[in-house]
């Protein structure tokens, strides 16, 4: 059965009652790592924190939660740099779409997505590369079918035949790890046919040559052996991405989460170079985002080497802005990714950690490791919702109000574009708001902080942000949000970023944008005897990321987790829906039952990362990261499976 027969409901579902969690009323605090929590007022919590961090300072480190507010995000960033003197804030998006926001900003000097979702509507292709939008976005989803019903060709490149693949006019089934191979013949298959937007290439675009002699080797039948897609079905892609009057090339997660996420992001980046496709209406380059306010956080700094406005933290100019803003010094250098602040737990330069709605100890690869490294802090402290598993290390957990229902504030979405969200209802026991915590720490470790609300805190940040200047509440209100930039308060910016690529002489407002010149690179976990199966791990619609926010609930459409096979292979070892077996990688091993899935390929099998209390994937998963951007190879593990009993509890 399909993942799109599934989707429509044609199934018998076990329940496998995943973990409920409770939301946190009240704080909790330990008095030893041995006890088990109490219950503290707010002021024993907030003196306890204040302690250990303070006891920590040039040793701390904070994440920050992509589903908050960009208020909050704000606050967080600016906790971290002016409290505790420290550019060592990061989020999800490490884990995530960093390689995207690093792979734009080399081509084009900015990180964000380059189009608006109204275009796909208004688009003859869209190809959705890596990315399973049927699920994991579908507002912008029905956007892109709106777009395919206006006759729009739309081709998917994923090695599952996913629900997002279903509707699509072909679906180039790859090999996993393979997408720089598929991109670099594609490239060389439109210079071939002699389909090169040349006056666009010339003028807008560095480094053609290079990128010519680059791909030269990648003929469709090379490429056919390495992706495992039939050459004629790549010349047809190459073709029609080429031809086509305006085309959206949209990724995300198949292309990031590799050890070369960055280089695979660039590789799709000069098929749009080369074709003229970026920088006009109806054209572009969509990186959808990952959680509901994971480009709002980056844009307000809570990552370690950009201030808010995403301004560069090394430009002295910048620097001095927001010093004199503040008043506060700021580190002249960038800080510690997630990543490298996991690796500084490990070598015991990291001592304590504020960590802000985020689930660490479930969602890094190699979870094992990462819970032995929060285990090894002097001090965590965790801001949540809900008691997660993270929150069950932590010396203080503070129970906090949801950015969303809750709280007011803005968050900003993969079109860039900043909405308002509204409290709607009451928060439980005594949660306070993330911007109050902070402010409160921020008070108890010396710092006057007062924010009369939330709009109070988009003030400060519009003073120092030109990206957001125009963007009062009311006009948020007015427009019904509006996409950044947005430098003045009134009129609106185009749509879609780079419209400079299109100006007769680019060279005067802004520099051309370069080929990427990157090279196939297989995933770092290889298969062989011992270990024979691909794994690649993603998302199903019915879940959220650690099941945190999405476990215990009604709901007809969720089963727990499962070690998905194609037919053939289930076959081949004996196994049948329902039954468990044994998933083991070089890391680690779990138990899981069987799912059969005819859209997979025989040795390919893949697993969520929704339901960790019952089956801890990221056990299996490798932390083989990028080293540009530092996120982690979750899309490609090595795995064996074993049968465990013979007379497993079959599902009907
Ligand atoms: N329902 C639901 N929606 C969500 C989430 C959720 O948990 N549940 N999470 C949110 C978050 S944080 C994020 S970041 C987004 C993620 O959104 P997506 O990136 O769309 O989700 P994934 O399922 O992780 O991965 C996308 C696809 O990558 C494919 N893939 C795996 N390996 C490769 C490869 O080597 N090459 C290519 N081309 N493709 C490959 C997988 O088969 C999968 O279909 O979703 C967001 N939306
Ligand atoms: N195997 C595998 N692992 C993966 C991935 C994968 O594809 N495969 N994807 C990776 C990706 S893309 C991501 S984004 C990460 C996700 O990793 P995490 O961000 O660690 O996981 P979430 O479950 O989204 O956790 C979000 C937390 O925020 C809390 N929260 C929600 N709203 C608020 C709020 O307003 N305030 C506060 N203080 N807390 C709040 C929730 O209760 C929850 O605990 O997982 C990564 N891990
Ligand atoms: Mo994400």
């Amino acid at each position: 059965m399909s993942e799109r027969d599934r989707d429509r409901g044609g199934r018998k579902r076990r329940d496998r009652n995943p973990k409920t969690y409770t939301r946190l009323t009240h704080p909790l605090v330990r008095d030893s790592r041995d006890e088990s929590f109490r219950r503290a007022t707010w002021d024993e919590a907030l003196d306890r924190t204040a302690r250990g961090l303070a006891a920590a300072q040039g040793a701390f480190g904070m994440f920050s939660c992509s589903r908050a507010t960009n208020e909050m995000n704000y606050v967080a960033q600016k906790f971290a740099r002016v409290v505790m003197r420290t550019n060592n804030v990061d989020s999800c998006n490490r884990t995530c779409h960093a390689p995207s926001v690093a792979g734009l900003s080399a081509a084009f000097g900015s990180g964000g997505g380059t189009s608006s979702y109204e275009e796909i509507e208004h688009t003859d292709v869209i190809v959705m590369w890596g990315s399973n939008a049927r699920f994991a976005h579908p507002i912008f989803f029905q956007h892109v079918l709106k777009g395919v019903r206006g006759g729009a060709r739309m081709y998917a490149v994923d090695p599952r035949r996913t629900s997002t693949a279903e509707w699509a006019e072909s679906w180039l089934g790859l090999n996993v790890g393979t997408d720089i191979a598929m991109a670099h013949a594609i490239g060389r298959e439109i210079i071939h046919a002699g389909l090169v937007n040349e006056a666009f290439v010339r003028r807008a675009t560095t480094g053609f040559e290079e990128y010519r002699e680059l791909v030269e080797p990648w003929t469709l039948s090379l490429a056919e052996k390495v992706t495992g897609v039939p050459a004629a079905a790549i010349r047809e892609l190459a073709h029609a991405y080429a031809r086509a009057e305006r085309a959206q090339l949209c990724w995300t997660l198949g292309i990031t989460e590799h050890h070369n996420g960055t280089d695979n992001v660039r590789a799709l980046i000069n098929l749009s170079l080369l074709t003229g496709h970026v920088g006009r209406y109806g054209s572009g380059l969509q990186p959808l985002r990952g959680q509901n306010n994971v480009q709002g956080g980056g844009d307000m700094g809570a990552i370690p080497n950009r201030l808010p406005g995403f301004q560069d933290l090394l430009d002295p100019g910048i620097r001095l802005k927001f010093e004199s803003a503040w008043d506060s010094a700021i580190q002249p250098r960038y800080g510690m990714t997630l990543t490298e602040m996991f690796e500084a737990m490990e070598d015991g330069s990291l001592r304590a950690v504020y960590c802000i709605g985020e689930n660490p100890a479930q969602s890094e690869a190699d979870s094992e490791q990462a819970v032995r490294r929060l285990r090894s802090l002097d001090f965590l402290v965790v801001q949540d919702i809900f008691l997660t598993k993270t929150a069950e290390l932590a010396d203080v957990v503070l129970p906090a109000t949801a950015g969303w229902a809750e709280t007011e504030g803005t968050t900003t979405n993969s079109e860039r574009r900043v909405q308002r969200v509204r409290r709607a209802v009451l928060p439980p026991g005594e949660a306070r708001e993330d911007i109050d915590i902070l402010c409160d720490l921020a008070g108890r470790l010396g710092h006057d902080w007062k924010y009369a609300d939330a709009e109070a805190v988009w003030n400060e940040l519009r003073s120092v942000s030109p990206d957001h200047y125009g963007m009062t509440y009311d006009r948020l209100d007015e427009h019904q949000g509006i996409q950044w930039p947005c430098p003045t308060t009134d009129g609106l910016e185009p749509p879609y970023l780079h419209g400079r690529l299109w100006e007769k002489d680019p060279e005067l407002r802004g520099r051309a944008a370069p080929f990427g010149i990157v090279q196939h690179d297989p995933p770092v976990d290889l298969t062989d005897e011992h270990y024979p199966i691909r794994l690649t791990t993603g998302r199903r619609l019915d879940s959220y990321n650690t099941g945190v926010q999405s476990g215990g609930f009604a709901s007809p459409l969720r089963r727990g987790e499962y070690v998905e096979l194609c037919p053939e292979d289930a076959e081949r070892y004996g196994v049948v829906v329902g039954e468990e077996v044994r998933v083991s990688s070089r890391r680690g091993s779990v138990l899981a039952p069987v799912w059969v899935d005819t859209g997979l390929r025989p040795g390919l099998a893949f697993m969520t990362f929704h339901f960790p209390d019952e089956v801890d994937t990221n056990q299996l998963t490798i932390e083989a990261n990028c080293p540009i951007a530092g996120t982690a190879e979750f899309k490609a593990s090595a795995i064996r499976i074993e049968k465990v009993s013979t007379s497993g509890p079959a599902l009907r």
